[in-house]
């Protein structure tokens, strides 16, 4: 039989990758019904956090002149910075201009005008079905987070659900602020102490319980720092091996652990501040080897914790790696991480997620990383169809299916007792 054409085959696989919906398994996107939570819109867009930490580097600001400014003026400023005053060429900037793009909006005219024009023009909802549509996204996870006092308030009236915003179950203050997050807890009539004694710990889990029957989150997740250790004598083990681990296996749902931030690096930046470190992988090997009921999603921070993570993932079928996550969001380390996962992990493994904190964003960075994943699969179809192995495009579909959603679905419904 000869080699197939590797020219059609490049093709057809990078088609099938730009025509499948994609589940995007993490952001920090809202529903309409949640109001404001929802962020859209060019100033939202421009004043992105990545693009608030790169205009401050670039300017001698005072940070607190900068956040005193209004929306329209901290974009106008992020623009002239970093758009007019300076090429846009990294990847935070780029984002902006593909998503005027991919709207059709004239991009030569840096006409901002313009661009503030079209969205006073369509409602959030048109703009919605718009976003999803230019993405081609089936699916957004949310960050639900119990503690957030806004998020509180729309929980507790009836919302109108969108079946394409999934819940997430975010338990960082649980598990990273116990001191402050307890007493909140006790005010919500929770019968905790900030000892974890037998009845607290039953309190926690009973909270845990409570939320996942409101919210009917698809995970629980939490951001770990980069010193995060397990096992450990901290309360923030004990809360996760005494309440997490327990209620999830109840629920059967997956503990997803975002590992490698450096809080606050910088405070005077604000939700900009944060920084990086690497991790130590024998807190995901320890968790998965001794808690095999339990799934874990898990994505590293670091550039150095990412080869031993995709290892560790052969190692586990209770652990599912996803996303390149924040500062690994970008061309060159996209195209690293895929093309390793794809040589260690084939098709188990999510690729990316978005984390877009503005709607207009998961245009964007959908269409960067569709062009990178495209790129790397067509590669990898092509090595093996260079030994006579003939690729179908049924069977291209059902892999990036399984790439773009499908697979985390699989982890989802997997049962391990
Ligand atoms: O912890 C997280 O979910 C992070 O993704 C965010 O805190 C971070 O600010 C972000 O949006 C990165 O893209
Ligand atoms: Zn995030």
């Amino acid at each position: 039989m000869p080699v197939q054409d590797l020219t059609q085959l490049r093709s057809m696989v990078e088609r099938t990758v730009a025509a499948v919906p994609i589940m995007d398994v993490h952001t920090h996107l809202f529903s309409p019904s949640f109001g404001e939570m929802l962020l859209w819109g060019f100033d939202e867009l421009v004043c992105y956090h990545y693009l608030i930490a790169e205009t401050m580097r670039a300017i001698n600001m005072p940070y607190e002149q900068y956040w005193a400014m209004s929306r329209k003026e901290q974009a106008d400023l992020i623009w002239q910075t970093l758009f007019i005053d300076n090429s846009p060429y990294s990847e935070a900037c780029r984002g902006v201009l593909t998503v005027l793009d991919k709207l059709g909006l004239d991009v030569a005219s840096r006409d901002v005008n313009s661009y503030r024009e079209y969205f006073k023009n369509v409602t959030v909802e048109e703009y919605v079905d718009r976003v999803f549509a230019v993405a081609n996204l089936e699916s957004v996870v949310m960050t639900n987070d119990p503690f957030d006092p806004t998020e509180r308030i729309v929980w507790q009236q009836e919302i109108a659900s969108d079946p394409r915003f999934l819940t997430a179950l975010r338990i960082d203050p649980l598990l990273i602020a116990w001191e402050r997050s307890y007493e909140q807890l006790a005010g919500w009539g929770y019968g905790v102490d900030r000892n974890l004694t037998a009845e607290t710990l039953s309190e926690v889990r009973r909270f845990l319980s409570d939320w996942i029957k409101k919210i009917n989150p698809v995970y629980m997740a939490v951001s770990l720092s980069a010193d995060f250790v397990f096992p450990d004598e901290s309360v923030q083990a004990k809360l996760i091996a005494e309440c997490v681990l327990p209620v999830a296996r109840e629920f059967n749902i997956p503990f997803a652990l975002m590992i490698g931030v450096k809080r606050q690096v910088n405070p005077g930046l604000r939700v900009a501040g944060d920084g990086i470190g690497k991790a130590d992988i024998k807190a995901v090997e320890y968790l998965c080897a001794h808690y095999p009921h339990n799934k874990f999603l898990v994505t590293m921070l670091a550039r150095e914790n990412q080869h031993e993570l995709a290892v560790t993932a052969r190692k586990f079928r209770n652990l599912h790696i996803f996303g390149c996550w924040w500062f690994l969001n970008n061309p060159s380390l996209i195209e690293e991480m895929t093309r390793m996962r794809f040589e260690l992990l084939g098709l188990g493994v999510t690729p990316q997620h978005s984390d877009a904190r503005v709607l207009d964003q998961v245009i964007y960075k959908w269409s960067h990383s569709r062009e990178i994943i495209g790129r790397v699969l067509a590669d990898k179809y092509c090595d093996i169809a260079r030994t006579g192995w003939q690729v179908t495009e049924a069977e291209v579909r059902r892999d990036v299916q399984k790439l773009f959603g499908g697979g985390f679905r699989e982890f989802l419904q997997l049962e391990l007792g």
